[in-house]
């Protein structure tokens, strides 16, 4: 049986589609992390306006990784850009592109009579979108917190010069998604504490397709084998349970907020030249009203 969406994401597909008539531009935010797999498929597309593509997060990527999807993005005739959503001078140069986009309609588009445009900020849950209004804005006017579902009430901020920004909730299309596995890795969708043992392995499966996953201390050592490392992490870091056995769901724990927040380095998941498609599931949607969305 097919689960109905969390009802703040089904009150932004419906403000998408109410306030689409009157917006100039959209940012498509996606993590640099996971650029392709974080985007929305096609469905920025059949919006039919002007877009940009953002990579947040881009301070949690490989840099070198990073450059070649901006080629890849690039190559697809999309106007792309990598930032820190938290540093104003690192959106300086998506709000100058989004300027110039916005002022330069599509061949064939008449210009808005207004002098004002407006922007609408689309992205999957907790990629950045409040944070990158705020710091575009230069002040606090969007709530912003590290867990998906923040935002949910929807508003428009004005910037000092000609622009107008919607914030909306995050968005995911569950139809089309596959990437469930992977999502939950960089907390777009919360994953269940009772799964951490089986998302820490997720996360070295990922990492050993990344070939990076010489990142994680001690895990070349142990073989590659995700049994052992978490073990031998557990007695490094002293987590034990009673009668001094290894503690492995809190290592397991560990090793994820740990990648969540760069503390193994900078690491892509998802390479331009990898096909990942094998791994991943697809996501079920949680039920209506649910309160971890
Ligand atoms: N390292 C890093 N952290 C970021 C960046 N952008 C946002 N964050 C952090 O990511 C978390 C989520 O940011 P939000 O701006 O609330 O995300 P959102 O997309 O508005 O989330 P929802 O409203 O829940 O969909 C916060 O802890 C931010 O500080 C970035 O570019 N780099
Ligand atoms: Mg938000």
């Amino acid at each position: 049986m097919k689960k109905e969406l969390p009802g703040h994401i089904k009150k932004a597909f419906k403000s998408i589609d109410h306030f689409l008539p009157v917006v100039d531009v959209i940012v498509e935010l996606v993590d640099a992390r996971i650029p392709d797999g974080s985007r929305l498929k096609g469905f920025i597309d059949r919006l039919g306006k002007s877009s940009v593509i953002a990579l947040a997060k881009s301070d949690l990527a490989d840099a070198g990784e990073t450059a070649k999807w901006i080629n890849r993005f690039n190559g697809e005739g999309r106007t792309c850009v990598s930032i820190d959503c938290r540093d104003r001078s690192s959106v300086k140069n998506l709000a100058k592109i989004i300027m110039a986009v916005a002022f330069s309609p599509k061949p064939g588009q008449k210009p808005p009579a207004r002098k004002v445009r407006r922007v609408m900020v689309i992205g999957i849950p907790n990629v950045g979108k409040s944070t990158l209004i705020n710091s575009l804005a230069g002040r606090s006017a969007a709530r912003a917190a590290n867990m998906p579902g923040v935002t949910r009430s929807i508003q428009w901020i004005k910037l000092s010069g000609e622009l107008e920004l919607l914030d909306l909730p995050g968005v995911l299309d569950y139809g089309n998604l596959r990437r469930g596995d992977i999502l939950r890795l960089i907390n777009t969708i919360p994953g269940k504490d009772e799964d951490t043992y089986s998302q820490g392995r997720t996360l070295c499966d990922i990492l050993i397709r990344a070939s990076s996953q010489r990142i994680l201390p001690g895990f070349i050592e142990a073989g590659s084998n995700y049994d052992r490392f978490i073990i031998d992490y557990a007695r490094r870091m002293n987590f034990c349970i009673k009668g001094g056995e290894p503690d492995i769901e809190r290592a397991a724990t560990d090793v994820i907020k740990r990648f969540q927040s760069g503390g193994f380095g900078k690491v892509t998941l998802e390479r331009v030249d990898n096909d990942f498609s094998e791994l991943f599931a697809p996501v079920a949607a949680p039920e209506s009203g649910s309160n971890n969305l």
